[in-house]
């Protein structure tokens, strides 16, 4: 049996994809609610397929609760945010997890940690409380590292498809575990050792964030001599070895937004590249700010209430705002005092997060006449021409409407 700890946007898929092939797995989550949730039969947030295969693992006996079991393999996926202020990672939960753990823990149990996690993490932080509890106990306990890579809006395909990356201390135990994901994943799956695992996670986050910083900061050079800064891309982009990502409102998400951070803040002399990208995606929010004071401008319009901001998640099609430019972008309205007059709306958050926010887009769109697409949901871009007489600013490219502005 798998104990899987932590059941948020990783460790719930992860263990549902387990459970639906056959492996017999318990999910362990602190809060009572998302476990009283799960255990009536309904899905806590919403992902192409998930429902299906939350009613497959039911069948197949998966099981919730918020008391750690006692087995011989634990799958760790609990948040790691960073510190604000020294950048680094802040790995209190997996410690937290992995404590509770050890007490209940069997002889030659398997500790995998999914959580992604900054290089160095394990040795410094985990394999001291391990070593602890084989002295005092005599257990012998493994440890593993085994990074997620899928990506919110595609999780259950890529869970399948992508491949995977497993780091042990010992080659035997890796394979054992790399047994436990074959079972449902396709790719393959290469074993290493801990801290390359760990350094691989947070590079190909990093990799992804200095790439649409060049993308945001082409936006920006482009804006100062009006240049078209997509066309430029596109005809980039026909060059055989150039792909420019898309510049957009800014990077939100629990990992391109937070893991590059763990580098900087582990190597500030040596992460200069790193620190300015991200420093350029954060800027992104207050970029399109500007944009829509310089159109209001423009447009001789003075009402920011008349200003809608459509869409609240952190990119499209998924209901999931973690640091989404949106909410960067209120929170800094809100520093110059002109917050609460913006009105907001997102079909994928039914629950109210903001002030004057909306929950449909007609009567959102009687209210405003600057309409700036924050997140190009399919939603938008099937009632385009609902949009026909706004001002519109779109900040991710997907309104073809004449007079559009762009970033
Ligand atoms: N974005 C742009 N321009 C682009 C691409 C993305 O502005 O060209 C923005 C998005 O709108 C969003 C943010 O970047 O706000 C991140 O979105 P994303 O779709 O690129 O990635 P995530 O954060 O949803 O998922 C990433 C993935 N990592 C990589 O692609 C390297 C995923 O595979 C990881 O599993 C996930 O992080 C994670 O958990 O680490």
């Amino acid at each position: 049996m798998i104990n899987v700890i932590g059941l948020g946007y990783i460790g719930l898929p992860t263990a549902l994809m387990m459970a639906s092939h056959g492996v017999e797995i318990v999910g362990t989550d602190y809060n009572a609610e998302l476990v009283r949730t799960l255990n009536s039969g309904h899905m806590t947030f919403q992902e192409k397929g998930i429902e299906e295969l939350f009613h497959s693992a039911v069948e197949s006996g998966v099981r919730f609760t918020t008391k750690y079991q006692t087995t011989d393999t634990y799958i760790v996926s609990v948040p790691t945010p960073y510190d604000k202020f020294s950048k680094k990672v802040d790995p209190s939960y997996v410690v937290a997890a992995v404590s509770e753990i050890l007490k209940v823990a069997k002889e030659e149990t398997v500790v995998v940690i999914e959580s992604t996690i900054s290089p160095g993490t394990i040795n410094k932080h985990i394999r001291p409380l391990v070593e602890a509890e084989e002295d005092t106990s005599g257990k012998k306990i493994h440890l593993v590292h085994a990074p997620e890579r899928i990506i919110p809006g595609n999780m259950l395909y890529e869970l399948l498809h992508n491949n995977r990356t497993i780091g042990a201390d010992d080659k035997e135990i890796g394979e054992k575990i790399k047994s436990y994901y074959a079972a449902f994943c396709q790719g393959e799956i290469v074993v290493t050792d801990i801290c390359t695992a760990e350094m691989t996670k947070v590079v190909e986050n990093t990799y992804r964030a200095v790439n649409i910083a060049f993308a945001n900061e082409l936006a920006k050079i482009c804006r100062h001599d009006d240049m078209d800064v997509y066309e430029i891309i596109r005809i980039c982009n026909m060059h055989p070895r150039v792909n420019i990502l898309k510049p957009g409102p800014g990077v939100g998400g629990h990992c391109i937004s937070v893991d590059p951070w763990f580098l900087v803040g582990d190597y500030p002399s040596l992460a200069k590249v790193i620190d300015e990208s991200m420093k350029t995606n954060d800027s992104m929010p207050d970029f399109v700010l500007n944009r829509i004071y310089e159109i209001l401008k423009e447009n001789h319009m003075t009402d920011i209430g008349r200003v809608g901001l459509y869409g609240l998640t952190y990119k499209e099609n998924v209901d999931d705002m973690r640091e989404s430019p949106t909410l960067q972008m209120l929170e800094s309205m809100e520093r110059h005092l002109s917050g609460k007059s913006v009105k907001v709306y997102d079909p994928f958050i039914e629950k109210d997060v903001v002030e004057r926010q909306y929950h449909d887009l007609d009567a959102f769109l009687r209210d405003v006449d600057l309409v700036v697409i924050m997140v190009g949901h399919d939603e938008i871009k099937e009632n385009m021409g609902k949009l026909e007489g706004k001002v519109i600013l779109d900040t991710r490219k997907v309104c073809d409407m004449r007079g559009v502005y762009r970033l």
